[in-house]
């Protein structure tokens, strides 16, 4: 995970086809997400290449060995031990992933739905192994966190952009959200735990809010993370995403 305060706001070219900002910034003001600021296959390429011959780390074990995306096979390390995720190292040392944090439409999207820059950029590139971990298992190696839905508190991680870099799908670990819950939650659920049963979101938000975000290789999403959201499982295919919190 990289963390860094200072801009690089010197790049004047943007990645992205889609340049309305603020048709972008309306969207996730009404939905809580925007979906479709798409990346260029080149980048896609290169960041897809450097994550698979990069070192890897568990998130619970992070001083743990080190390993290869090729060595883990459904969700098994080479020395046995269970990844449901595992991360890459300041990922911005590959330059097609600084490029996409210092994107001028993506930084002019966040400055106008914040009101201002962001504090602070975090850097995350995760693999999601497919695999058939129990949700005991999956709560034991504190994956089973992001699969239940919650939100993330005002101030904190407020705008995600999450780029998929590899086709995903219902079966490889597609995101779910209900949009339109960055707002009006009832007390009840603002005062309790920022985790909620997906029975309860979706008696208060309708179901037919809930979306899960499929797409290719390349496709990318800017959420108001203060949504509910959740990841899922992958049980086919490995997911590998980039995401850049802008954090309030
Ligand atoms: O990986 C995902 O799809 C969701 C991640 C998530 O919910 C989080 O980081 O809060």
């Amino acid at each position: 995970m990289d963390r860094h305060i200072p801009l690089q706001q010197n790049r004047t070219s943007t990645l992205f086809t889609h340049r309305d900002v603020g048709q972008i910034v309306k969207t996730i003001s009404e939905d809580a997400v925007f979906i479709g600021l798409n990346l260029p296959a080149h980048i896609v390429s290169e960041i897809d290449a450097f994550a698979r011959t990069e070192p890897l780390y568990t998130n619970f074990d992070p001083d743990g060995l080190p390993f290869r995306y090729s060595d883990v096979i459904r969700g098994k390390a080479p020395d046995g031990r269970s990844v449901p995720i595992a991360g890459i190292r300041d990922p911005t040392r590959c330059p097609a992933v600084q490029a996409v944090v210092d994107d001028p439409v993506l930084r002019s999207i966040v400055r106008t739905y914040l009101g201002h820059e962001p504090r602070e950029v975090m850097t995350i590139m995760n693999w999601s192994f497919a695999s058939d971990f129990s949700e005991d298992e999956r709560r034991r190696l504190r994956h089973q966190n992001v699969l239940d839905y919650h939100y993330d508190v005002g101030g904190y991680n407020f705008v995600y952009a999450s780029f998929y870099i590899t086709d995903t799908d219902r079966n490889s670990g597609a995101h779910v959200m209900m949009k339109r819950s960055h707002k009006h939650k009832p007390l009840r659920m603002l005062f309790g735990s920022a985790s909620a049963g997906e029975a309860s979101v979706r008696k208060q938000f309708g179901i037919e809010n809930e979306i899960m975000i499929e797409g290719k290789a390349g496709t990318g999403f800017v959420q108001d993370t203060s949504c509910y959201h959740r990841a899922t499982p992958p049980s086919h295919r490995d997911r590998l995403m980039l995401a850049v919190r802008f954090i309030n």
